[in-house]
């Protein structure tokens, strides 16, 4: 089932609402260069991180690198689907997002969104003593977190382009099961799930609530999906996506429709994500 026909509308270039604001806010140089791209769920994970932890960062994405200073270099372009000589350099794969890191001389780069946070978390360590994990006197609190995240990682992120591109209803409802086998369910019945009540926002909300927030504009908008109404599930939406670390990544509704119709027409080529996807292959 797809709610409307494929208009063409491909991935948009620039950030709106909130997001845009926060772009503007980190067009300075600043020891790290935060690479980039509006729609993107993977470098809205990062980016809620450096929002959240403190850690000083310029934002760069297409052509918006917004002054000139030593990434210059990067102002034409930074557009992830054309692999420009700068991104490949802070990101072998092309992949957004990527970090520059301009306290090495010469520079030196990261990528992968969850080496990203790792980094990040150690860099606020002992900078400005944020933190989105338990302390680390709790060991056992911290490797919870990484098992819930390592879930995301597996289950829940590839689920959601599954469902999103498979062009027919049997294959979408197989999608929506896709996400938990049999052991993810014991260990969200045995308290370990991730929709815990209370509290600030946290290493898995990061993790997970880009694609949680998609879903509620994209699958719905293309799959006609509800998402769950559970007591407990609606309070860590509200929580997450009202966390002003979360709102200042986000983009205006329109943005995330226009630039996932790609996906949910599963247009060839669309990314190496998708390419994954339709291959049964890991995700990139
Ligand atoms: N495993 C990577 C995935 C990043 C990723 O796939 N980013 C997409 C944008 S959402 C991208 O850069 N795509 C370019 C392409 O497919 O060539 C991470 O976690 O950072």
């Amino acid at each position: 089932m797809s709610a409307s026909k494929d208009s063409g509308k491909t991935y948009r270039t620039e950030c709106t609402g909130t997001a845009l604001e926060t772009v503007k806010r980190h067009s300075s140089d600043e020891a790290i260069t935060f690479f980039g791209a509006c729609f993107c769920p993977f470098v809205q994970r990062a980016w809620i991180a450096l929002e959240y932890l403190g850690v000083p960062y310029k934002y760069c994405e297409f052509k918006h690198c917004w002054n000139s200073g030593p990434d210059r270099y990067f102002a034409d372009e930074v557009d992830p689907y054309k692999k420009p000589q700068g991104l490949l350099e802070v990101s072998p794969k092309g992949l957004v997002p990527g970090l520059k890191l301009h306290d090495y001389n010469p520079p030196r780069a990261l990528n992968e969104s969850t080496v990203i946070l790792e980094y990040l978390e150690d860099v606020a360590a002992s900078t400005t003593k944020r933190t989105l994990l338990p302390p680390v006197t709790n060991p056992y609190a911290r490797a919870l977190i990484r098992l819930q995240a390592d879930h995301v990682n597996r289950a829940l992120v590839p689920a959601f382009y599954r469902y999103l591109q498979a062009q027919d209803a049997d294959a979408q409802i197989k999608a929506q099961g896709g996400g938990s086998g049999e052991g993810e369910a014991r260990t969200m019945k045995a308290g370990l799930g991730l929709w815990v009540e209370g509290g600030d926002l946290g290493y898995v909300d990061a993790m997970a609530g880009p694609w949680i927030f998609r879903a509620t504009s994209v699958l719905k908008h293309y799959r006609g999906f509800t998402m769950p109404e559970g007591e407990k599930f609606t309070a860590w939406t509200q929580r997450s996506f009202d966390h002003p670390s979360f709102k200042a990544t986000c983009s205006t509704e329109d943005l995330y429709l226009d630039s996932y119709e790609r996906y949910a027409h599963n247009r060839p080529n669309t990314s190496q994500v998708a390419n994954a996807i339709n291959s049964g292959r890991g995700l990139p």
